[in-house]
């Protein structure tokens, strides 16, 4: 089927739709791998929507791990009838949907040898590829910030109720994908967003969003924020392996909230692959169109994502396969993505956290609070590295020397010295907020590394 046209009304395209479909056909909906709020909900909505008005049956799987806590939460709580693809029989279908993805995109199970001789139904968000316009219908690209938006609408052409479960998880999968319509949206996604608001068991919503977490993650955060570093507004962080790879979104999504930080980028070690996560907090960037530039160099690699945030996999090579070949090649993936971003490679690492605090010591006059130190607070001073040298793991495992920086004297901030002695708070506390202005641009010269 040719590309379906974006002038096509909602009702219009939910027709060709159901036009494809024959009445009890079985169908398989399947999300992306290690998939995300947005793919699960509307994969279980286009089941749903065919169930009802089709009489098809449908199961609804998923590739890779469902690893982030809250989305093993909302499968969990809204009892989402996930089935992992290895489980999977795929002769037992007549009709295979995928959702929030594209074909052509390497992100999911349904390679073209399980997908030979069925009906391919695809809708996603993301931008248009070529591929997808084989499949028997694609709605793909427009205008929609997520995949749940669509599907909301799809329903209610289609006159299909959704009950409160799948309310919920379509309201997540909107929350969750536009961060709380944070992001840039479309009127469709306010729409679709204050139709479901009264469908949405809240609770749920509340309780998926605040999930228990596994011990291990906190282990991946600590390391994740001792060994992130910053060039200039770039936060880089390889987090060597993970026990799962949502992580490696998770921890990029933490590093972009830091102040000063505009670009995330993380990779980190899972099976047979390096993953790649990218965050921009800026409008004028996006981080879809820096990895699918970056990614075109690797033929074995895949890229998804748009404006704020994108994603990449890469298998490791026959030639990379050690322990060692493998922080390279991943080091080198990440070099290379943070030099897309615009940065120089002249430019010095600093640490992504100012170290801790020392219990002995008074508290910094200059009213730091938790900000960032100066380098009489900052015990830990690395040997310089530019962003070359920090991909090279020798100059990343290099021991700290402990002595601060030549340029450590210019670095404390005067006119913070200066509010403190005019405003002469006799409180530490009074200090940190009186002094919190001049401190709230991070004094990056403070933790540069010295060369
Ligand atoms: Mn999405």
């Amino acid at each position: 089927m040719p590309e379906l046209d974006q002038a096509l009304t909602i009702e219009e395209r939910v027709k060709i739709l159901l036009d494809v479909v024959e009445p009890g056909e079985r169908v398989l909906v399947c999300t992306h791998d290690n998939p995300d709020p947005d793919s699960i909900a509307s994969a279980f909505a286009l089941g749903r929507l065919l169930e009802a008005k089709r009489g098809c049956t449908f199961t609804l799987t998923f590739g890779g791990v469902l690893g982030r806590a809250e989305n093993r939460t909302m499968v969990r709580m809204l009892k989402l009838p996930l089935v992992p693809i290895h489980r999977v029989c795929f002769d037992d279908f007549d009709v295979v949907g995928l959702l929030d993805t594209q074909p052509e995109v390497t992100n999911h199970g349904l390679t073209p040898e399980r997908t030979a001789g069925k009906k391919m139904i695809c809708i996603d968000h993301h931008p248009t590829r070529p591929l997808s316009k084989e499949a028997a219908f694609a709605d793909v690209g427009g205008d929609f910030k997520t995949t749940s938006t669509l599907l909301t609408r799809y329903l209610h052409a289609a006159g299909v109720e959704p009950d409160r479960e799948l309310a919920t998880a379509l309201f997540y999968g909107i929350k969750s994908d536009t961060r709380d319509l944070g992001r840039e949206v479309s009127d469709d996604d306010l729409w679709a967003y204050s139709h479901l608001v009264p469908r949405t068991d809240m609770p749920a919503v509340s309780a998926i969003e605040h999930p228990p977490l596994p011990r291990a993650y906190f282990t991946v955060l600590g390391k994740a924020i001792e060994r992130a570093k910053v060039y200039e507004s770039v936060a880089v962080c390889d987090l060597g392996r993970v026990y799962v790879p949502d992580l490696v979104p998770e921890v990029a999504d933490k590093l972009v909230s830091a102040e000063g930080i505009r670009w995330a980028i993380v990779v980190g070690d899972y099976q047979e692959n390096i993953y790649a996560s990218l965050r921009v907090g800026d409008r004028r960037y996006s981080a879809g169109k820096l990895v699918r530039e970056v990614i075109k160099k690797y033929p074995t690699g895949g890229a998804g994502g748009h404006g704020s945030m994108a994603g990449a996999r890469l298998p490791y090579s026959e030639r990379t396969k050690s322990p060692r070949g493998r922080t390279r090649a991943r080091r080198k993936f990440l070099r290379e993505l943070a030099l897309a971003t615009g940065l120089s490679a002249e430019v010095k690492a600093e640490r992504f956290a100012p170290a801790p605090m020392d219990d002995n010591k008074p508290a910094p006059k200059n009213g730091a609070g938790w900000g960032p130190k100066t380098s009489a607070s900052h015990p830990r001073v690395d040997k310089g590295s530019t962003i070359a040298r920090a991909v090279d793991p020798k100059a990343s495992t290099a021991a700290p020397n402990g002595a601060p920086p030549k340029t450590a004297p210019k670095t404390a901030p005067k006119t913070a010295t200066k509010a403190a002695t005019k405003t002469a708070p006799k409180t530490a506390t009074k200090a940190a907020t009186k002094g919190a202005p001049s401190t709230s641009k991070p004094s990056a010269s403070a933790s540069k590394r010295s060369i």
